[in-house]
């Protein structure tokens, strides 16, 4: 691919940070798994409205491309991974926040979800078809283990009857299908083979296999206590970390295939109604800029706001520790909900 002409309106992370020195610089390289930097950009050069536009696809694309990848870290998590290091912290023990709406007449659900990957294969993007199976196998062997709340089923998604595999999207619980920035970035190969939905009896915990991560650990309950899903989930993760090894980087956290998600990989969110917010957009993203939270539609990123309700999360993830992720949500909201009161 000779360097990619963007649009004139074209804003995304890629566009912006890819210069041509750049991009000679990188155009020779290849990762031990053969992963290329037309591979890395080839989301975000099809899709130029893409917000970030790369996909990583294995550990050592990012130190290969570097050069690129950690301007975009920086700017994106104000984080600098030269010389800073990512902390973890997700005892629930040091979460100190109370729900944000105690009465429930704002907040319709909480749902607190981590990206994982295995150590020793490459990540979503460089994944072999053979290999993204051996994943399947090893995470679903894995979460067969898992007791008390946590015990539940996976569901491939292969087999899974149209009407289930709708209504589980329709009710937020599994992934979307047909996502085009995944597909340009090879995320969507050999679909659904080798794809999956594990969760309990009230859907309550999920693990999503082998979409844009390996793993998408996922605790949520209706309503705004923000503990008790966090408390699942640090459950949830210690125990799949006894069993698995994840792909961690001291530089880089948990390492993920769309860099936005790098460090803890977790996104804190909450579906709120906030019609009289939603009418005043600018106030809306003035509150949330400042509590650095992401506001997303009822179905998730690139979807819109339905009757006023909204999709709040915290939108750094590299950088600040699980437990800060959460907190910053938390007291956001709880900002957003004392306005919408008052208007
Ligand atoms: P991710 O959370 O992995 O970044 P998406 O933004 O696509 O991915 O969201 C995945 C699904 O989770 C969507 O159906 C979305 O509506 C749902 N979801 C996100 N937050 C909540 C929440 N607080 N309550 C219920 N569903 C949620
Ligand atoms: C884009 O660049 O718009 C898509 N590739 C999504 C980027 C953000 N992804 C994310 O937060 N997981």
């Amino acid at each position: 691919m000779p360097y990619p002409q963007f649009p004139t309106d074209c804003s995304s992370a890629l566009c912006r940070h890819l210069t041509p020195a750049i991009y000679n610089e990188l155009s020779g390289r290849r990762t031990r798994y053969g992963f290329t930097l037309d591979d890395l950009i080839r989301s975000g050069v099809e899709n130029p409205d893409s917000s970030i536009g790369v996909y990583v696809g294995d550990e050592e694309s990012y130190e290969t491309f570097a050069p690129l990848l950690d301007p975009i870290i920086r700017e994106y998590h104000h984080f600098d991974p030269e010389t800073e290091r990512h902390v973890s912290d997700m005892d629930p023990e040091h979460l100190k926040v109370d729900n944000p709406d105690p009465e429930g007449a704002y907040i319709l659900s909480t749902r607190i979800r981590v990206g994982r990957n295995l150590h020793c294969f490459p990540l979503g993007p460089g994944l072999a078809q053979r290999e993204r199976l051996i994943v399947e196998c090893l995470v679903s062997e894995a979460l067969k283990g898992l007791e008390g709340e946590l015990s539940g089923h996976y569901y491939p998604l292969e087999g899974m009857d149209d009407a289930t595999k709708r209504q589980l999207i329709e009710d937020h619980f599994l992934f979307k299908e047909g996502d085009r920035f995944l597909e340009s970035a090879g995320l969507n190969r050999d679909w659904p083979e080798g794809r999956g939905i594990y969760h309990n009896d009230d859907k309550t915990f999920l693990v999503w296999v082998n979409e844009e991560d390996q793993l998408r650990i996922i605790s949520m309950e209706p309503g705004g206590d923000i503990v008790r899903v966090f408390t699942c989930l640090s459950l949830a993760v210690d125990a799949l970390q006894r069993k698995l090894t994840f792909a961690f980087s001291e530089r880089l956290g948990y390492l993920t295939s769309c860099p936005t998600n790098l460090g803890t990989a977790m996104r804190a969110s909450v579906h709120i109604h906030l019609p009289k917010l939603g009418e005043r957009m600018e106030e809306f993203r003035a509150i949330c800029n400042r509590h650095d939270l992401q506001i997303r539609g009822i179905h998730g990123e690139h979807s819109q706001s339905e009757g006023g309700i909204y999709d709040i999360s915290n939108r750094r993830r590299l950088g600040i520790t699980e437990v800060e992720a959460v907190r910053q949500m938390a007291e956001g909201v709880r900002e957003l909900i004392e306005r919408e009161k008052n208007l």
